[in-house]
């Protein structure tokens, strides 16, 4: 099924006959149309697109299917013209307050339904599948193009930088979102965006970095030591890859996200330490860094065979510093395909 035809599909089943949709993300899913600032109108006979001069020639290219309207003083008055009912939503994730009271203005008959789309982009395609591949597979080698220049007396920044240019070199067109080193103390922070603190002898030192190719992001955490690991920092390292194997172990689609997390979760505790692993077990990953479906203690859907998501645990000790191992992998009926190809034995560089 095409995308537009699941969204008209979901769009029935939740008794809305016309959708606004403002999320660039989600515009991209229905329609093909990679700009921004503009908005998607869908109902059973048609797909508008309402933008701007500066897009509308791409829209027209790379949205061949929808209407594409240029608006001259905003959205509202173009979109009020558009619905012939008044059984509307909107994804309110994506709208300021100030735009679903333009929106509200425009069409005064309307009671509006807020619907989540993002569900909607949990089960890949092939090509969606092969995108989020190749973004794994560059940021998987641009970390092991970099491995040999990580030692002590190099500020975090540089390593981001980098490890972002490999990136770039490698085709990606950005990173999926701000890189994060973060070393020494630093480690304790789940997401210590690259400092210009220097790396030193004694650190664990955390990379949580991605990239986007043809719009689909990747993920990745690896945790390294500098110089000999302590002894402490060998135990957390251990548990953590421990629970890391676990997690990929179980997942497998059918099961909840709550279950899944559970399992990591109950192990991490086991060692002591459950208190210091705060944040959820994965997340979903597409077009959008996080996406559904999640693994965390709400998640009670079961997971649907051909969801991309992270496996992500971590142990945090204030002070001291923190490991946290991530890989993306492929949920599937009997498990899961790792994507991640990356080693994770800890590796103590010089
Ligand atoms: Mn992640």
């Amino acid at each position: 099924m095409n995308t537009l035809a699941k969204l008209r599909a979901f769009m029935e089943e939740q008794h809305v006959e016309g959708i606004f949709i403002k999320g660039d993300s989600s515009i991209r899913y229905f329609t093909g149309f990679t700009g921004g600032e503009s908005l998607l109108y869908v109902d059973a006979d048609r797909q508008a697109l309402i933008t701007d001069s500066r897009y509308t020639l791409q829209a027209r290219q790379q949205a061949p299917d929808c209407e594409v309207i240029e608006h001259l003083h905003g959205f509202w008055p173009e979109a009020a013209k558009l619905p012939k009912s008044t059984a509307l939503a909107l994804d309110g994730d994506y709208f300021s307050y100030a735009e679903q009271q333009a929106l509200a203005a425009a069409l005064p008959q309307v009671s509006w339904k807020n619907l989540n789309l993002v569900g909607l982009r949990q089960v890949k395609s092939g090509e969606e599948l092969a995108r989020i591949r190749r973004a794994v597979a560059i940021s998987d080698e641009a970390f092991e193009q970099l491995l040999p220049h990580i030692h002590a007396g190099r500020r975090e920044c540089d390593l981001a930088a980098e490890l972002e240019y490999n990136m770039r070199k490698l085709g990606s067109t950005k990173t999926s979102f701000d890189t994060i080193v973060a070393s020494g103390k630093r480690s304790a922070l789940p997401h210590g965006v690259a400092s210009a603190k220097v790396v030193e002898k004694g650190d664990l030192v955390t990379f949580d970095f991605g990239c986007v190719y043809e719009g689909y992001c990747s993920d990745i955490t690896r945790t390294v030591v500098i110089g000999k690991a302590a002894p402490w920092q060998k135990e957390i390292y251990g548990i953590v890859l421990e629970a890391n194997l676990l997690g990929e172990k179980v997942l497998r689609s059918g099961l909840t996200g709550i279950e899944v997390d559970r399992t990591v979760r109950d192990f991490i505790t086991s060692k002591g330490y459950g208190p210091n692993f705060g944040h959820g077990l994965g997340h979903g990953v597409g077009l959008d860094i996080h996406e559904k479906p999640v693994l965390n203690k709400a998640n009670n859907l079961p997971l649907p065979s051909g969801a991309i998501v992270t496996v992500e645990p971590g142990i945090y000790l204030p002070d001291r510093g923190g490991v946290r191992i991530e890989d993306t992998v492929l949920v599937t009926n009997d498990g899961c395909e790792r994507l991640t190809s990356v080693d994770k034995s800890l590796k103590e560089l010089a």
